[in-house]
């Protein structure tokens, strides 16, 4: 299946994890019929394509292994498929990557940036998108002491080094995807510096994907460093980032949230269309 960014306005891009543990959804969609249909539901909502993930990457994850991703994966891939609902795959091992493509994945989203030369082969050999994302360290350890002398500069340059090694690897440019990994080993401040400042990953050149949808730094600001509000409580703030980031340029928007996406992202292009 092929897959076209939209013109004029970002694109959607739902999260279906398949796993136990996610931060926000884990265990809700472990269940296939209950994956697909929430699939349907959010592609039914404005979705222009479902990122599904088997393994969770929130701070403190413990790995999965290959087989396990892989066998959370297989009954779900090819019925995706037959409803013709365009996904990307949501993994860091270059085995599942390769499976999910063979199965129909349009874009392999990586959390670890192609830090592995094995997942540069892989996208390059199957033409599909790839989305590069910024991580400081891995999701095990992540959060427990993130440093930045200049947050914004040192991510820019990461997406840039790994975009060109991808490029010289065979991947074409317009197939290449940045995200500078929102909590990812991240401070508040980090995070908030990244968003004020996406212009500056934009101004590279690859469209940008931003992923705010629940994350902590939005419960942090509205509760505190020790007590972050909760999940249900986070909405009105991923909203706001959102908003921001498709000022600054952003092109993809992941989110659980996808009517209320959908709908925030139709105002803001309307704004931006005067
Ligand atoms: N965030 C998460 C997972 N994958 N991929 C990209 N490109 N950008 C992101 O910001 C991003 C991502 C974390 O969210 P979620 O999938 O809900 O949680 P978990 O990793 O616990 O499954």
């Amino acid at each position: 299946m092929s897959f076209v960014l939209p013109k004029g306005r970002p694109a959607i891009m739902g999260v279906l994890n398949i796993t136990p543990d996610s931060f926000s959804d884990g265990g809700q969609f472990l269940d296939i019929e209950l994956a697909i249909a929430r699939a349907a539901e959010m592609m039914a909502q404005g979705a222009d394509l479902i990122d599904v993930g088997a393994e969770s990457t929130r701070p403190g994850a413990p790995e999965v292994s290959e087989e396990e991703e892989v066998r959370r994966l297989e009954p779900i891939l090819p019925r995706l498929r037959e409803l013709a609902i365009p996904f990307s795959i949501d993994t860091r091992k270059p085995a599942v990557a390769s499976f999910a493509i063979d199965r129909g994945a349009v874009v392999l989203n990586d959390v670890s940036g192609l830090r592995d030369p094995q997942m540069i082969e892989v996208a390059a050999r199957a033409g599909c998108y790839v989305c590069i994302m910024h991580m400081q360290g891995d999701p095990a350890t992540m959060q427990k002491a993130p440093s930045y002398s200049n947050v914004v500069q040192e991510v820019k340059d990461f997406l840039a080094a790994q975009a060109q090694k991808a490029e010289e690897g065979g991947v074409a440019r317009d197939r290449i995807w940045l995200d500078p990994g929102i909590g990812f080993g991240k401070r508040t401040s980090d995070n908030l510096a990244l968003l004020n400042h996406l212009d500056q990953l934009v101004a590279l050149g690859y469209p940008v994907l931003i992923g705010v949808s629940r994350k902590a730094y939005i419960g942090r600001i509205l509760g505190s460093e020790t007590e972050p509000a909760p999940l249900e409580e986070r909405l009105p703030g991923a909203l706001a980032s959102q908003v921001l980031a498709q000022a600054k340029g952003a092109r993809i928007i992941r989110t659980h949230d996808v009517k209320e996406s959908v709908s925030a992202a139709k105002i803001t292009t309307a704004i931006l269309g005067t």
